[in-house]
Formats: C-alpha cells, sequence, structure tokens
C-alpha cells in the first residue's frame, strides 16, 4: 500500500469518530460563509499532497456556490470528494458545491475535501497557512488552515483532551 493510500484511507476512519463532533472556533467569516475548523492532516514526507477541512456556513440570506479554492502555499488546490465504489476508496473533482441560506457544508474526512498539491515547503503540526475559496458571485473568504495530526482533530471533534495543560485552576 502506498503512503498516498494510507493516508487517505486513515481519513475514512477519522470521519466515523468525528461526524457527530463539532467544534467551536470560528476562523474567518465573509458576509457569505463563515468558516470554522480548518484543518489539514500532517502529510507523510514521501507524500506531495495533503488534505484540506473545514465547515463552512452560511449565515447570509443567499445561497453561495464555491467554484474554486486557492492557496498561496500550494501551487495547485482542488475540490475533491472521496466515495466508496466497490469496496474501494476512490475521489474525483467537484465543479461547485453550493450551500444554501441557513445550511453548511462539511469538508471532512471521507467526503469532501480541498486536495492540495506541490506544498512550498514542508508543513508540520501546528504550521498554519491561508486558503482562499472564490464564489460564482465573484467574492471570496480567505483563512488559516491548521496543520493536525489526525488523532488530534478527532480527539478535539470529539471532545476528548489529550493535553490537559491548558485546563485553567
Ligand atoms: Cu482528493
Amino acid at each position: 500500500m502506498t503512503d498516498l493510500k494510507r493516508y487517505l484511507l486513515a481519513g475514512v476512519v477519522i470521519a466515523s469518530l468525528s461526524a457527530c463532533g463539532s467544534g467551536t472556533d470560528e476562523v474567518a467569516g465573509a458576509g457569505y460563509l463563515t468558516i470554522t475548523d480548518a484543518w489539514s492532516p500532517l502529510a507523510p514526507s514521501t507524500v506531495n499532497v495533503a488534505a484540506g477541512y473545514f465547515v463552512a456556513s452560511n449565515l447570509s440570506s443567499d445561497s453561495v456556490t464555491i467554484v474554486e479554492a486557492t492557496s498561496p502555499a500550494y501551487s495547485e488546490v482542488a475540490l475533491h470528494r472521496s466515495f466508496i465504489e466497490d469496496g474501494l476508496v476512490h475521489m474525483g473533482g467537484v465543479n461547485q458545491i453550493s450551500v444554501e441560506a441557513g445550511d453548511k457544508v462539511e469538508f471532512s474526512p471521507g467526503g469532501l475535501h480541498l486536495m492540495l498539491k506541490r506544498p512550498d515547503r514542508r508543513y508540520s503540526v501546528g504550521d498554519q497557512f491561508p486558503v482562499s475559496l472564490h464564489f460564482s458571485n465573484g467574492e471570496n473568504v480567505t483563512f488559516n488552515m491548521q496543520v493536525k495530526r489526525r488523532e488530534q482533530a478527532a480527539n478535539e471533534a470529539t471532545g476528548l483532551e489529550m493535553d490537559h495543560s491548558h485546563h485553567g485552576h
């Protein structure tokens, strides 16, 4: 099994763990889509692609359609969706994603994701890089995506913090 396949398959397992979780730290809002929980799982050193996940909430009164994603940190960014067919994990490009007014769409392991190709440098846990989503109405939103270990993100999603050093006394 290649490192890339292992990387992508790991996401499917985590997806079931984090499905009921909900983080609350707001990352960016543009009047159209509010982006929260933007993160990218640490990629193996032998792979020059990474995935990007976030939740896009449409707090406006208009439908918003995401048509493109870009980042100065990666030379290619694509909207992708993972799916399982004949017991195998596949993924393919998505042309656009509409978020109805008052609705939200989750980019999460095993489903919709950003496919980030050819980074400008190696990213480590804790690093951040900017990503922009472009809408069909010409607007866009830019937010930072944080690099995390998959286990870390899953624990945060289920409220099982492993690091208790932040607890106040
Ligand atoms: Cu992909």
